[in-house]
């Protein structure tokens, strides 16, 4: 395992980046992984695509390989049960701590990481979405996505867009196509006129976003692979509310304690990455 040290950078955001995040529903942060913490990353996600545990544990979910189809984006749902690289990494307090200062809570929670594989000249379609969506377990929107990039991302490599200001705007009905099975990417509609911002990052960095931010990307049509490692964090003030399926709610009932309808989320399957209390510098 590599120990990810902490702290190797500073987290500290200014009172601009996040009213910037308040206005444009994302902040794109510095290298906050090293290359040598990157490297390892890669080389345990694929350890993990392959079916390498370090641990007693599996991950949570896993959509099959590209093998079956070499366009496939490949999505193993959380990672940190089964390796502790990549546990360190999705529960890194350098996520925690800029999460908690761009939701303005004291207390986060994962909620769940995501490994994702776009490969070189391949990968399909993620279609426009928004986080929150999916997750209306969450009784409230109180979520950030720490997209952990770990190739550079160039523009023909399918980056993730940003619609900026889209947070504002509440909830769309769900899509259909978010397994990154789309051919091609569906038109706005015209009302929506909002900038896109394609997230150019160098691996290492971390682009955050808010719960309710439309984003999606394109096609890999590049020689080089998109591969990023996605830590889903929730402010621990959230509470349950059951109605809409999603893998947590089957995986939190494994445990013997998991939160009730209508309390904050607890137990082994949601641990806390951030207490201000405790780690607060
Ligand atoms: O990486 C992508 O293309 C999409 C990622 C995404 O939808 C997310 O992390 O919420």
């Amino acid at each position: 395992m590599l120990a990810i040290a902490e702290p190797q950078v500073s987290t500290e955001l200014s009172a601009e980046e996040i009213a910037a995040f308040n206005e444009k529903g994302y902040h794109i942060q510095g290298k906050l992984f090293s290359d040598e913490e990157v490297e390892a990353l890669r080389v345990h996600a694929d350890r993990v695509t392959h079916g390498f545990f370090e641990n007693d544990q599996r991950p949570d979910g896993h959509n099959g390989t590209q093998k079956e189809d070499p366009l496939k984006v490949i999505k193993i749902d959380n990672c940190w049960k089964a390796d502790r690289t990549m546990a360190a990494a999705a529960m890194s307090p350098r996520i925690g701590h800029i999460a908690a200062q761009l939701l303005g809570t004291s207390v986060i929670r994962m909620w769940h990481d995501q490994f994702l594989h776009k490969p070189a000249r391949g990968g399909k379609v993620v279609t426009w979405h928004q986080d929150w969506a999916y997750w209306q377990m969450l009784a409230e929107c109180r979520t950030v996505t720490c997209w952990i990039a770990l190739d550079d991302v160039h523009p023909d490599s399918g980056p993730m867009d940003y619609l900026e200001g889209s947070h504002k705007l509440g909830l769309f009905p769900l899509p259909k196509g978010i397994t990154g099975d789309d051919e091609q990417f569906p038109v706005l509609p015209p009302d929506l006129n909002l900038k896109k911002v394609p997230v150019l990052v160098k691996a290492g960095q971390v682009a955050f976003h808010h719960g309710l931010t439309l984003h999606g990307s394109g096609r890999n049509t590049g020689n080089t692979h998109r591969r990023a490692f996605v830590s889903h964090v929730m402010s621990g003030e959230c509470t349950y509310k059951p109605g809409q399926p999603h893998h947590n709610e089957h995986w939190m009932k494994k445990h013997e304690t998991y939160p009730q309808p209508g309390e904050r989320f607890h137990g082994p399957q949601f641990p806390v990455i951030w207490d201000e209390k405790v780690m607060g510098r």
